[in-house]
């Protein structure tokens, strides 16, 4: 397979104005007739032989039918067919194209293109499902007006739908039981932006109104008897679309706005115009069948595909190398959405966390890439957390570095300049500074534009120097932005280090630049350019504490040295909750890590008093804020501790985490159980701010009672499953049960399953806990439950739930006799020849080998040479398992 590169780009010979799609859905196979008004595209002139340039059109899996120029028919000596591509050449400038193809969507594993879920058909068509529809233009600046009409049996799928509005609907004049719908879309779109359903579907409809008084309707489709559960994801839509009118100013275009939800689907949702389509996962929620995590994602997600209209849909991207303009843009707006909506600071604290677990994990490893990258050899796998959350973190610093105000105006030139064109991250960027009177060249934003070039984490390490006599406070910086591969030089980057010096008195100290006049403020952004920077505050009479990074303001490690005690005083003091949050994550990762560090000498370390008391003091004053409390009582992950270490040491880290969680158990044993008595949730369910904290803390502390494993945890657990009115608190102490030795393990999943076999995405989360078990079955158990009548490993959402989640359960995973791995592999090339876009994300927990010890090295690599000696494999999963061998 032959990699594509960013630099190759050239704008396409041809363009689409209008495309007449009619789909005709049978039994044994869809036809689909689409009829193209093509013309060569002056921009890419006659300079590049275009003047003569044949039409290349993107085809896959396709039966050609017939193919016709201005009405009329070719022979096959009139056009080049070749497994993925339809070329025709000795067109005139301006021709009407009509090609009939034939696909077979119940036989479509891949769930890309056109497909079958549940019996209705649905399509998915980012980043390339298109050409396997129809041949066309398969790239994301051939933006054109569609016309799409459906016809299909009547009974089966009374429901046709397609983008933009129902313009005419009927009987089929010559067949009887067959009906059709023709939808036309008025905006311009690149065919990633296509989607059809048919279907037997139900719906739930509701009305917003625009500011500028639009009535738009709403619709959320979902199969017969789930109606019921899509109220959130309703209340979410128009949360939505006010909050994207009152912060960015941007409207809804249409009269309609559909969402369809589908059970198999391979990831979150998809943002098609007017028509979005929808795992199921992001829009069916009841209190006793989702969890508060489920209710917050569908917010989020609901939200995040609404916002693509304008970010990604009016202003789209030109090639797939911009993917982050589109993605991190969105998922900024999400992220701020989720926050405005919810708790900032838990929001900003739980995003960070994502992050940190995958995100610095990709940027660490051999599929380590930019934000814009530089090349690919299949797209698919570019959807990545690089392009979504850590182009997401660039949007941050854009509006860091530009002020709300600023980041907004540059936000209004962007969509003035670009709507309806399908642009670069260098317009973003263009757009952004020129709208503050700043120029694209500037050596700031020069330096700005490496976030997207460079790959790699930066690290930022430094020191800090009180003069009490000088009253100063002077801190030295330093940044190094490690190699990665194919990129072994960095140079330094742009890093908006948000920074605050609290005073021994806890109040944060007015910030003053040597040669300032006055004092400023309180937190001030320090853009830190170069590989070293001193910076030095006058009037800081007494030692402060330096908070540095507040609200994590840039993507980056930070090493400050800083020792324990200014730790806890930050965990007590800073006016910066995610500062208060970090301080207490550092400390209790020093404290594993020196555990884990004595383990490996046959010692174990005691934990400090002071440590214990701050935990005590985060318990005693969880009710100021509980959703907080609970993210500050959670100790670091197994992953993050092993991202500090160059060697992980897989077991030591499990047991020193462990034997942590066990101490402040016995040592707080009181009052984890006083806020668990504290904040039962008995009354009616709600998913407010504060019902949601109540039962995060709870859950807490029911999890640090039950790191014992003691007859009255057990007790306690046992009776919360039995009692649970929510599906939070009944997988919260499920989870638990999982992990226990307890008797009634075995009676409460069993008890669990049969109470919810029938609810599909309840079943995911009994899949889920048994897979991040930590009882030492649970690679047996797992291998077990894929034979489960619940299990399909044609279903994503399955796939994820079971085998993600195992190797996400890293003592397992990685177990020392590479069982862990070989069973992924297993798994990965049973699923390649059904879905090659799932298969080849259960590849990446395998990517990262190197950080381990040199026996588990081997078993993966051996687990990844299987993987890459098969023969038949597809480029998704080709690309992944190879680059992660070198
Ligand atoms: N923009 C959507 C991307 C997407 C996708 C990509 C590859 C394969 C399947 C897919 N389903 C959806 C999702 C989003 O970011 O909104
Ligand atoms: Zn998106």
């Amino acid at each position: 397979p032959h990699a594509i590169h960013l630099r190759d780009y050239a704008p396409p010979a041809w363009l689409i104005d209008t495309v007449d799609l009619h789909v005709d859905l049978r039994e044994e196979a869809a036809i689909i007739r689409s009829t193209l008004a093509v013309r060569r595209n002056p921009a890419s002139g006659p300079a590049s032989g275009n003047a003569a340039a044949a039409l290349e059109l993107d085809g896959q899996e396709l039966e050609l039918l017939a193919v016709r120029v201005d009405n009329r028919l070719l022979g096959p000596d009139d056009y080049t067919l070749t497994p993925e591509r339809l070329t025709l050449a000795g067109l005139a400038d301006h021709a009407t194209v009509e090609i009939t193809t034939r696909t077979r969507p119940q036989d479509n594993t891949a769930l890309e293109g056109l497909y079958k879920s549940s019996g209705n058909y649905c399509t998915q068509c980012e980043a390339e499902g298109f050409r396997k529809i129809t041949y066309f233009l398969d790239r994301p600046d051939v933006m054109a007006r569609y016309t799409t009409t459906i016809e299909a049996e009547r009974a089966r799928y009374p429901v046709l739908l397609s983008n933009g509005n129902l313009t005419a609907s009927g009987d089929s004049a010559t067949e009887a039981g067959r009906h059709w719908a023709r939808w036309e879309d008025p905006w311009p779109k690149p065919c990633y932006l296509f989607a059809l359903v048919a279907g037997t579907l139900v719906h739930i409809e509701d009305r917003f109104t625009t500011r500028s008084g639009r009535d738009v309707a709403l619709r959320i489709y979902v199969e017969p008897g789930n109606e019921a559960k899509c109220g959130h994801a309703m209340e979410s839509l128009k949360k939505s679309m006010k909050w994207d009118e009152d912060v960015y100013g941007l409207e809804y275009d249409l009269d309609i706005f559909n969402i369809v939800a589908v059970s198999d689907f391979n990831m979150g949702a998809m943002e098609n115009k007017s028509l979005n389509v929808f795992n199921t996962k992001y829009i069916l929620a009841q209190p006793d069948t989702a969890t508060d995590t489920d209710f917050l994602g569908i917010e989020t997600v609901v939200a995040h595909e609404y916002f693509h209209n304008w970010t990604g849909n009016r202003v789209t991207c030109r090639d797939w190398f911009q993917l982050s303009l589109k993605e991190g843009l969105t998922v900024f707006r999400d992220q701020e959405f989720s926050a405005d909506m919810n708790s900032a600071p838990v929001k900003r604290i739980q995003d960070v966390q994502r992050l940190r677990q995958v995100q610095f994990n990709e940027d660490a490893g051999p599929t380590a890439h930019s934000v814009r990258p530089e090349s690919y050899i299949e797209i698919s796998n570019f959807y990545t957390p690089t392009v979504y959350e850590k182009g997401a973190e660039v949007l941050r610093m854009y509006r860091t570095l530009l002020g709300h105000a600023g980041y907004r105006k540059g936000i209004d030139l962007y969509f003035a300049r670009h709507d309806g064109q399908a642009v670069t991250t260098d317009d973003f960027l263009a757009a952004m500074v020129e709208a503050n009177g700043q120029k694209p060249t500037d050596p700031l934003w020069a330096q700005f534009q490496r976030w997207y070039s460079q790959a790699g984490t930066p690290v930022v390490s430094g020191e800090g120097r009180h003069d009490a006599a000088a009253g100063t406070y002077t801190l030295t910086l330093r940044q190094t932005v490690p190699a990665t591969p194919g990129q072994p030089d960095k140079l330094p980057q742009v890093i908006p280090v948000a920074l605050g010096l609290v005073g021994p008195d806890g109040k944060d100290v007015p910030l003053t630049l040597a040669g300032e006049g006055h004092a400023g403020d309180t937190t001030r952004i320090i853009p830190l350019t170069e590989a070293e920077q001193s910076y030095t505050f006058t009037g800081v009479p007494q030692a402060p504490v330096p908070s540095l990074l507040r609200g994590f303001s840039a993507p980056v490690r930070l090493d400050f040295k800083q020792d324990d005690a200014a730790l806890t005083f930050l965990m007590a003091h800073d006016s910066d909750a995610f500062n208060r949050w970090e301080a207490g994550q550092t400390l209790a990762t020093r404290l594993i890590l020196a555990d884990v560090d004595a383990r490996a000498k046959g010692a174990e370390t005691a934990v400090p008093r002071a440590y214990i008391d701050a935990t005590a003091q985060t318990l005693a004053r969880a009710g100021e804020d509980r959703a907080f409390a609970a993210l500050a009582l959670a100790l670091p992950t197994e992953g993050y501790l092993g991202q500090q270490r160059a060697t992980v040491d897989v077991d030591g880290i499990h047991a020193a985490r462990l034997a942590l969680r066990r101490t402040l158990a016995r040592e707080l044993n009181g009052a984890f159980r006083k806020a668990y008595d504290g904040n039962r949730t008995d009354g009616a369910f709600t998913i407010t701010p504060d019902a949601m904290g109540r039962r995060a803390l709870k859950n807490a502390a029911l999890a640090y009672l039950m790191a014992l494993d003691d007859a009255p945890a057990r007790a306690l657990c046992l009776a919360q499953y039995q009692g649970a009115t929510t599906m939070t608190d009944a997988i919260a102490a499920l989870a638990l049960i999982a992990d226990s030795a307890m008797d009634e393990r075995a009676a409460c999943l069993a008890d669990f399953a049969d109470r919810w076999k029938h609810e599909a995405l309840v079943m995911d989360k009994w899949f889920a806990v048994q897979a991040l078990s930590d009882r030492p079955d649970t690679l047996d158990r797992v291998r077990g439950l894929m034979d489960h009548p619940s299990f399909s490993i044609r279903n994503p959402n399955k796939v994820y739930a079971l085998v993600g989640s195992f190797a996400a359960n890293p003592s397992k995973f990685h177990a020392a006799d590479g069982s862990g791995y070989a069973f992924l592999a297993d798994t990965v090339l049973t699923l390649d020849k059904l879905n090659p876009q799932v298969a080849s994300r259960m590849v990446k927990p395998l990517a990262r080998w190197r950080p381990y010890d040199s026996g588990r090295q081997e078993h993966a690599k051996a687990a990844l040479e299987r993987i890459v000696g098969t023969t038949g494999l597809s480029r998704d999963v080709h690309e992944i398992a190879s680059k992660s061998l070198v």
